[in-house]
């Protein structure tokens, strides 16, 4: 069987992490392997990069070199794990991919998009998603789901907020920019509308995924 590997993009609180999760259990009900992982991150190396990104003490990078950072990750993630889990038969599914970056360093930030799509090449070549997610949201209502949920986890002091602390409009050129991203590449990047429950936003996610396996 073909490996397989499946992005979820979206704001912040958009339900990535638990979709993410519902998917992982649908995929090992039918027998196959699946790794659930992340960016940044998803590897040692690219997990040490994460903590000068997302971290409120991380350092104050310059849009170029943040650039740099997140790409830097991400070819630790592609080369070494997710690749060769591809390769192997398995199914990867990672919470954001580089839409992350065109969504939050060149929508949310500015940060010039012709610039992203060259470094992109250079880190990743032609290697991109089977099919990505992106879970679409009014962003007061994925705001809310987000402070919500870190309510409950106040107990445990939480230090990854430097992109979260952003005002709205920040988040609605976030939301812009997925939907963008979605005109562009329809084939590979299917919106679902997050505002359902869990269940519904998954009863979605399952009828592209059945889609993608008997193709
Ligand atoms: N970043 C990342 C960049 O700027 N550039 C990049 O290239 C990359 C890769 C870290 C930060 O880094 C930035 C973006 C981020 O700011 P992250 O760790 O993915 O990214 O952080 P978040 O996106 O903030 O992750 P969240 O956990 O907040 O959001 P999720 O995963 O989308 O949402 P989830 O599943 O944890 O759910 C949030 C809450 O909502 C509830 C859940 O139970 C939970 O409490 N929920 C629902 N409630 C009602 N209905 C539903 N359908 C629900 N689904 C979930």
């Amino acid at each position: 069987m073909r490996g397989l590997f499946i992005t979820l993009e979206g704001g912040e609180g958009a339900g990535k992490t638990t979709q993410a999760h519902r998917m992982k259990e649908y995929f090992e009900l039918q027998g196959r392997e699946v790794i659930l992982t992340r960016e940044p991150g998803g590897t040692p190396e690219a997990e040490k990069i994460r903590a000068l990104l997302v971290q409120r003490d991380g350092g104050n990078w310059t849009p170029t070199a943040e650039c740099f950072l997140f790409f830097a990750a991400r070819v630790m993630h592609v080369e070494t794990l997710i690749k060769p889990a591809v390769a192997e038969g398995k199914i990867v599914i990672s919470d954001r991919f580089t839409d992350s970056t065109v969504a939050y360093q060149g929508y949310g930030h500015g940060f010039d998009l012709n610039v992203i799509e060259q470094v992109r090449q250079i880190a990743l070549g032609d290697f991109e998603p089977d099919l990505t997610f992106v879970l679409d949201l009014p962003v007061k209502e994925g705001i809310k789901r987000s402070m919500a949920q870190k309510a409950v986890a106040s107990g445990a002091e939480n230090t990854e907020d430097r992109f979260e602390k952003l005002d709205t409009s920040f988040h609605e050129r976030l939301r812009h920019g997925f939907l963008e991203i979605a005109k562009f590449e329809p084939k590979r990047v299917k919106v679902i509308d997050a505002t359902q429950g869990v269940d519904g936003v998954f009863k979605k996610i399952s009828k592209e995924l059945s889609m993608l396996l008997h193709a």
